[in-house]
């Protein structure tokens, strides 16, 4: 009997890069998708695996469409990855936040408690969890301190996981992920806007960069190394929750300065800080401690930052090349708006 599993967010940077390790590994795989005006699927036709997934619409605010899901795919193991999952948008809608990140893992694990207890679930934690607390390294034993209307939910989120674990016995785990980036990873995100911008730059289509808080530094690691390990833990004879990084952490000036440099130019030309872009409160530092993952699940990083900045880089610069030449493909850039055109609460600070 062939293995089956149910994505939520599987047109997401993690859901897409999921999908494809699990097709790899012969499972039948079914994702939900929302419905929107405008179809997103742009992750799953790159990687050559929109046609060999089948999906299920769903919203994370609607149960029934949940139960329904759970319902059609049967899946022995579910990964609950879908989320508003942009920590900056968060202080913008906090209560979407909450009902979609935090509420929506409880739908779903109600899902599985009334249709099939048997079935493995993993959530989709986050470093965010540990906030702007004391440590300078977190581990699954650091005290959380959540920083952001988005870490509350997930807070939300990691207990309720342990609790369905505890309570009825179902097979949950939480995955503790540190940021993982990839060509991906959606153009919001600090990375992936320095290697889009870093490109458009050496292409002479755009002069400046504008970043917030350049002082930040977070744990950068793969994503493609980051989805086996959710693999890996619903593959234990028992359920855990475990932190998945790389141990190191860098600044978003070093960042752009790689990035920059990467390509033979010099950051300080291009990037400019503007306050508009810092968040009210923001996390300074965090760098996580992988040796549980990879004491019991075998599991360590590969890609490290140096590396990772490059991949960035060398993708968008591609991929712009490719554009200028009148080439068309599946990608997000053109889909967004110019962020000097959104007014948010934070931008009029
Ligand atoms: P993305 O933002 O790329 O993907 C989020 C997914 O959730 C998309 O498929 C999105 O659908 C879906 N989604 C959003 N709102 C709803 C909703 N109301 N109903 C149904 N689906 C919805 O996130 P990532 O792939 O980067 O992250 C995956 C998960 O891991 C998230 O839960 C994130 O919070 C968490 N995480 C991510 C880390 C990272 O560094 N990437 C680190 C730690 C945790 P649509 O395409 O329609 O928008
Ligand atoms: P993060 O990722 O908030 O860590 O959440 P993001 O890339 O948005 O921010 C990282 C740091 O960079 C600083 N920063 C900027 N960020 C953005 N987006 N844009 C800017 O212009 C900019 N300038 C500086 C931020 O202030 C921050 O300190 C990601 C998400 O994937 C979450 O879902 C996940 O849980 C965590 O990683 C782990």
């Amino acid at each position: 009997m062939k293995m089956r599993a149910l994505i939520t967010g599987i047109t997401g940077q993690d859901g897409a890069y999921l999908a494809k390790f699990l097709l790899e590994k012969k499972y039948e795989v079914y994702g939900t998708y929302r419905r929107l005006s405008t179809p997103n699927f742009w992750r799953l036709q790159h990687l050559n695996i929109f046609d060999k997934v089948k999906l299920i619409p769903a919203d994370l605010i609607d149960s029934a469409s949940l139960l329904e899901a759970v319902k059609i795919s049967d899946p022995n193991e579910v990964y609950h990855l879908a989320a508003q999952s942009f920590v900056g948008a968060s202080f913008e809608q906090p209560i979407a936040t909450g009902i979609i990140t935090g509420l929506g893992v409880a739908r779903m694990l109600e899902a599985i408690r009334t249709i099939n207890p048997k079935i493995k679930f993993y959530q989709a934690s986050t470093s965010e969890l540990y906030g702007k607390g004391n440590s300078s390294t977190q581990n699954e034993n650091t005290p959380f301190h959540p920083s952001s209307p988005y870490a509350v939910a997930k807070l939300y989120g990691y207990w309720f996981t342990k609790i369905y674990r505890e309570a009825y016995k179902i097979f949950t785990c939480n995955g503790i992920l540190f940021n993982h980036e990839s060509p991906l990873r959606g153009l919001e995100f600090v990375t992936r806007k320095i290697s889009n911008s870093v490109a458009k730059i050496k292409l002479g289509l755009e002069k400046e960069l504008r970043l917030g808080n350049l002082d930040a530094k977070r744990d950068w690691g793969y994503a493609p190394e980051y989805v086996e390990s959710m693999w890996m833990m619903l593959q234990k004879e028992t359920p855990g929750d475990y932190v998945i990084a790389t141990n190191e952490a860098h600044s978003v000036r070093e960042f752009a300065e790689k990035a920059f440099s990467s390509v033979g130019l010099n950051w300080e030309d291009h990037v400019k800080t503007d306050k508009r872009l810092l968040r009210p409160l923001d996390v300074m530092i965090l760098k996580g401690d992988y040796s549980k993952a990879e004491k019991e699940l075998s599991w360590k990083p590969k890609t490290k930052f140096n590396k990772l900045v490059e991949v960035l880089v060398k993708e968008d610069l591609n991929r712009w090349k490719g554009w200028l030449k009148g080439e068309r493909f599946p990608w997000d850039v053109i889909n967004y708006p110019n962020e000097a055109n959104i007014i948010t609460r934070s931008l009029r600070m």
